[in-house]
């Protein structure tokens, strides 16, 4: 009995340094029923505000530490996760409730990435990128993953990625900056690489950003867009967080020397002056966190809202008073963004946040999907003329 022990617990020690040293498959992805993708829960949505005509209901309330969201072409929506998990949930009659929640990895490190092409399922683990073929015909028995790329720094800090292929059909795959401000020989930190499919050819796309956690391409410019958090540490009021534009590869968008487009780092941005740098397409608030971001491309939305973007904020924590914890608009007169404004709030009760958003995502009918990490939820927003 005691020689029993002992070999279990050498089997228990054995297998999860096998996993680090190795870099083997240590995702389990054997067969997993569904769960139902609604629990009893009481969600208080009357707390939320929307500008008039808007509503919100909840498309799934089992999905736990939603980050990441991407409708995959058969019409899953598949939810990355800043734990070891990754989901996929189903509204299997469209009525804009989901009904089944299927776990398609465990055991993965930090898989907050998720992106879709061509039948397969990405995702972007903080130093690697994994591929799940023909995933949805397989929700119930997902195969092991290919390992598309395993070179990305492996940092805690800022690691956990969005992921989002182009309309070039590479995978963009941000590298965040592994600090609040530092400075690193390594170019991929605090940029904007991208790979191809198949995981070669890793390039720098853009660099001084310091943590993009949502990216998407103007629907018409097919330009690149992408939120950026700002440092910490400089007080309540500054800097912004950014909203960003890149129209073409090579740009500099200031970390860690110029944050928020005109503040001087006042540690690394001696010699190297604002006017360097290409500046926020928008400013956004201190601290909000800005995360996922989309163009409207729907049609269910009034037409002034076409082609503008949403921003999911996650909310403050280096701030004395909160903010944050909301969703934002910005409206934008061809590529230059005018007006950044809030559209959904109430997450936020004084110093009290009972939820946090963190991705976007519009689905074919128009509605708008918003992920809560805080209470493992996906909301919808739909228009009701
Ligand atoms: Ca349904
Ligand atoms: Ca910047």
């Amino acid at each position: 009995m005691a020689k029993l022990r002992k070999k279990q617990g050498r089997t228990f020690v054995a297998l999860p340094f096998l996993c680090l040293s190795l870099f083997s498959f240590c995702s389990t992805t054997e067969s997993s029923s569904p769960q139902p993708a609604s629990s009893d829960r009481n969600i208080p949505l009357e707390r939320i505000r929307l500008p008039e005509g808007f509503r919100i209901s909840i498309f799934a309330d089992n999905v736990p530490n939603a980050r990441s969201i991407r409708r995959g072409d058969g019409g899953t929506i598949f939810v990355g996760t800043r734990e070891d998990s990754v989901f996929a949930v189903q509204d299997g009659n469209g009525d804009g409730k989901a009904d089944r929640v299927f776990t398609i990895a465990k055991g993965l490190n930090s898989p907050n990435g998720v992106a879709f092409k061509e039948g397969s399922l990405y995702v972007g683990e903080i130093n690697r990128i994994l591929r799940f073929d023909d995933i949805e015909s397989r929700l119930e028995n997902p195969p092991q993953p290919v390992v598309v790329h395993d070179s990305y720094p492996s940092d805690e800090h800022h690691g956990w990625k969005f992921i989002a292929f182009g309309p070039d059909g590479w995978l963009y795959v941000p590298v965040g900056a592994p600090c609040n401000v530092c400075q690193r020989q390594d170019k991929r930190y605090a940029s904007m690489t991208r790979i191809k499919p198949d995981g070669s050819g890793l390039e720098v796309f853009a660099h001084g950003i310091r943590n993009t956690v949502g990216f998407d391409w103007h629907p018409e410019t097919k330009v690149l867009w992408f939120t950026d958090n700002g440092r910490d540490m400089l007080g309540d009021d500054r800097p912004p967080d950014e909203l960003n534009q890149a129209p073409q590869p090579g740009m500099h968008f200031g970390f860690p020397f110029c944050q928020g487009g005109d503040i001087s780092d006042p540690e690394f941005g001696k010699g190297r002056p604002c006017s360097e740098f290409t500046p926020p397409a928008m400013k956004l608030g201190p601290h909000v966190a800005a995360l996922g971001m989309r163009f409207y491309t729907g049609s269910m939305f009034p037409a002034e809202y076409k082609n503008q973007i949403f921003i999911a904020e996650h909310g403050s924590w280096n701030r004395s008073v909160p903010i944050g914890y909301r969703v934002t608009r910005v409206r934008l007169e061809g590529n230059k963004a005018v007006e950044y404004k809030v559209f959904a709030e109430g997450w936020l009760q004084g110093d009290d946040a009972w939820g946090r958003p963190v991705d976007v995502l519009i689905m074919p009918d128009g509605a708008l999907l918003v992920s809560d990490d805080e209470l493992g939820v996906i909301y919808r927003i739909s228009y009701l003329r």
